[in-house]
């Protein structure tokens, strides 16, 4: 048995249950193969036993009061998984079906994402298993201190620097922020995707999808093409779905799909222009369901389905985990996809991710494609302790160059580890080297 199926097994007996981290974990481990058969200094310094294992888990408990008089209590994760590169960086992320898991997966997977992106930041998660569907904005608020009144103690702008994901946004950062300001007694840069008057960056609500984008056209570059005139399957309708629709439409594309846990619609005609304002109104202030996108609009809704039977050149899943399947990949090669892009944190299953890249269908890896929108926070966070904005142009070009070198560099180490045009492969061993060196530099800590 190689090292690596070794300290997989290790891993599924000292974290029972923990399925979407297991996936993680297999995924990166898979990759490492050859390398730790290059290096034997990774094996010699237990590099891989030390990396599976979060260097501190936080879970606590998180109660509050409803707009009833009602007591509700949730829990609390935070994950500081790998500080080798720099404070643990990484959303929060609340969503009724949190649970350790998860946030084991995405901190793992932030580790060597954080690191693909060349900025200076480690590897946390955290959330909770709070649903803000349909709870007021006092709730909220109400929900927000109450978590941040324990956070707080773990975190700070040069140890952990928490941000948004599913379920977090600009309005949750704020009473967050809110809160740890009162609690400290400090005005600093320990959350990002903060609002452009109170020390946020601009280009970083749009960062995720941008990026997403960004990722793709350069995939689509090596094919000798690029989205001008493409169809591109979207799910999801939240932060990533949004602005990667808007890049898409900048650039040529049509953006045919946008889906929510509802169902999708699809528009033949593209979401466009009021279309897309529409969509941004819809979710972001009035908090309602895609559906109501297809009535107004008077195109097809798709209850309980996913988008990937909808023929298209591009797809784009960036909505959650395990959003699109072995079938589904099928499907889409059938219907001539030539390039996924993860906006999402790894919403293909292992075989759909398997079968795009047997399939020659160019595939971005989430760790690469969605790294812009953590990318963009390390830039706010250098704007934070320069206490300067930088402009909208100036960001958006720096997190551009992010992401042309992060494809490039996991393209290059791919090839040199022998899976040429294999990102998955790359991507994990480009994230990798840095972070393994930089504790192999640290000693054993
Ligand atoms: P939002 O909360 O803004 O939007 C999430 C979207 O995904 C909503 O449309 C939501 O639908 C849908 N969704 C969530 N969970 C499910 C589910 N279990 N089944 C079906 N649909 C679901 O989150 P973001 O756009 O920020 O995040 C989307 C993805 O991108 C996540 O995987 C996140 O980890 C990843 N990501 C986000 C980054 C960021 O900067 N925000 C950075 C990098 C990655 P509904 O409203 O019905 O729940
Ligand atoms: O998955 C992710 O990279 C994020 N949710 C963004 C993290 C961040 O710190 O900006």
């Amino acid at each position: 048995m190689s090292l690596t199926d070794q300290i997989y097994d290790q891993v599924l007996q000292r974290n029972p249950g923990e399925k979407e981290f297991h996936q993680a974990v297999k995924e990166v481990l898979d990759s490492l193969a050859p390398v730790v058969e290059k290096h034997p200094e990774f094996a010699k310094h237990k590099v891989i036993e030390r990396i599976v294992e979060p260097e501190r888990q936080i879970m606590f408990r998180v109660p509050w009061v409803d707009d009833n008089g009602g007591v509700q209590v949730n829990r609390g994760f935070r994950i500081e998984f790998n500080s080798a590169l720099g404070p643990y960086k990484g959303g929060l992320r609340f969503h009724p079906s949190v649970y350790l898991g998860i946030i084991k997966f995405l901190g793992f997977e932030q580790i060597f994402k954080n690191s693909l992106t060349g900025t200076p930041i480690g590897g946390g998660k955290g959330g909770s298993d709070f649903d803000p569907k349909g709870k007021s904005d006092n709730e909220v608020m109400r929900f927000c201190q109450s978590f941040m009144g324990e956070l707080y103690r773990h975190i700070g702008a040069d140890t952990d620097v928490p941000a948004g994901d599913i379920g977090v946004g600009g309005r949750e950062i704020g009473y967050m922020f809110g809160q740890y300001k009162k609690i400290t007694n400090r005005f600093e840069g320990v959350l990002t995707g903060k609002g452009l008057n109170w020390g946020g960056s601009l280009v970083r609500p749009e960062a995720t999808g941008y990026g997403a984008v960004y990722f793709a056209e350069e995939m689509l570059k090596v094919r000798g093409t690029d989205f001008n005139g493409k169809t591109v399957a979207v799910s999801g309708s939240g932060n990533v779905a949004q602005f990667a629709t808007q890049k898409v439409n900048q650039l040529g594309g049509k953006v045919v799909t946008l889906s929510d846990s509802g169902g999708f619609i699809y528009d033949p005609d593209g979401v466009v222009g009021e279309k897309w304002e529409y969509v941004m109104e819809l979710k972001n202030v009035k908090r309602g369901r895609i559906s109501e996108y297809a009535e107004k609009y008077g195109c097809d809704y798709y209850p309980g389905k996913r988008p990937w039977e909808i023929k298209c050149d591009v797809a784009l899943p960036s909505a959650t985990q395990n959003e699109l399947d072995g079938n589904e990949a099928k499907v889409l090669i059938d219907n001539g996809c030539i390039a996924v892009s993860e906006g999402a944190n790894m919403p293909c299953t292992p075989e759909a991710a398997d079968l795009f890249v047997e399939n020659k269908v160019s595939f971005g890896p989430g760790k690469a494609a969605n790294a812009g929108g953590v990318a963009t926070s390390a830039l706010e966070m250098s704007q934070n302790s320069q206490r300067l904005a930088w402009t909208f142009e100036e960001v958006d070009e720096k997190l551009h160059n992010i992401m042309i070198n992060i494809h490039k560099n996991s393209r290059d180490a791919a090839a040199k580890y022998g899976a040429p045009d294999n990102l998955i492969v790359g991507a994990n061993v480009a994230g990798f080297l840095k972070v393994a060196q930089a504790m192999i530099d640290q000693g054993v800590v």
